[in-house]
């Protein structure tokens, strides 16, 4: 086995990762902490691996690397934006920092592979706070979770929410329009801490201050909370902002100021909101103009989930259909795959 002929590569690699972060910390962002940590990390594998420099050039043969060919005949690996840079990157470096961390035990270096796993946590912790300072999160496909305990037969938020997550739903959105301000402020915080654990987008509905303290991904604002301008104004250019819709105009509107979603409904009735059907219609203009992503919503029902999934929805809110399920897990299980499947 050529161990160290893999050493080399990943230690490049993991090098390399981290210097594309770095310098995106520096001058893109001129962010001193991150930018420091990043280098710090960096020199410190380099010197830890130092005694073995002469071994691994030996081994080093980048011509003959049969993976060079695969790269280049590929255009997967390409990226546009500096999200999508970062995200790759930070991949990029926890993945060789494993390479390192395996071969490292195989050539006797058991304290080296220890310190090598102690590395990859430091750039896990930098990672999220990279993402959530610095990377707005993208919405989703499937179905988006929202919570509501006057449906959920006596279950918490909470509980639909960890149920939500289990069955692999990607975007929640607390959304409570009846607790008290301090209650619903220790409920999201919880949710933000579940989401943000298992890799799910968490919106916070109505309340911008909740947002911010809880460190969510983003805002839902209707037609009649804050502008789209101002929720920018106190969140900054990394998170989210949703604005409810329920006509072309408002939509276009909401494009205009810069939403980064809407949401397109009520399409049937609803007793979950007080606001009239839109119907079929509006979703097909959706589909058919709306450039960013839309949320269809209202009064979707497992049985009628297949009629709004052919007009070419492809993220869908259930609101009741999903909180007032006796197995919560299941129902979004179902509902979601039905919805990816469809856009498949
Ligand atoms: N916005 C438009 S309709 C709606 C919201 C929040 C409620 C949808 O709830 P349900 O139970 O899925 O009809
Ligand atoms: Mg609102």
């Amino acid at each position: 086995m050529n161990s160290y002929r893999i050493l080399d590569a990943n230690i490049n690699r993991t090098s390399e990762g981290l210097r594309v972060i770095e310098d995106i910390m520096r001058f893109n962002y001129c962010n001193k902490g991150t930018t420091e940590k990043l280098k710090k990390i960096r020199h410190g594998l380099r010197k830890n691996f130092k005694e073995f420099n002469d071994e691994m050039i030996f081994h080093r043969d980048s011509l003959k690397d049969v993976g060079l060919k695969i790269s280049q005949s590929t255009t997967l690996d390409n990226k546009h934006s500096i999200n999508e840079l970062l995200t790759a990157n930070f991949k990029r470096v926890s993945e060789s920092l494993r390479v390192i961390e395996e071969i490292s035990k195989i050539i006797d270096e058991y304290d080296k592979s220890k310190l090598v796993e102690k590395i990859r946590f430091q750039v896990y912790e930098i990672e999220k706070e990279v993402s959530s300072k610095f990377i707005k999160q993208v919405i989703p496909f499937g179905l988006y979770g929202i919570t509501c305990e006057r449906f959920s037969n006596g279950k918490s938020n909470i509980e639909c929410v960890k149920q939500m997550v289990d069955a692999g739903v990607k975007i929640i959105q607390y959304r409570d329009k009846n607790s008290e301000i301090e209650k619903k402020l220790r409920e999201a915080e919880q949710i933000s801490k579940i989401c943000k654990s298992n890799g799910v987008v968490f919106i916070v509905n109505d309340h911008i201050d909740i947002a911010l303290a809880v460190d969510a991904d983003g805002v839902h604002i209707g037609q009649n909370d804050f502008s789209i301008q101002f929720a920018k104004s106190l969140l900054g250019p990394y998170k989210i902002i949703g604005r409810s819709t329920h006509s072309p105009e408002q939509a276009e509107k909401a494009v205009t100021e810069g939403a980064d979603y809407i949401g397109v409904g009520p399409i049937f009735k609803t007793t979950t909101k007080d606001t009239a059907p839109v119907s079929l219609k509006y979703l097909e203009y959706a589909v058919k103009n709306i450039k960013i992503p839309f949320i269809t919503i209202g009064g979707i029902k497992e049985h009628n989930l297949d009629e709004v999934l052919s007009y070419g929805a492809d993220r869908v809110a259930l609101v009741s259909e999903v909180v007032g399920a006796k197995n919560i897990k299941e129902k979004a299980i179902s509902i979601n795959s039905k919805i990816l499947e469809k856009n498949n």
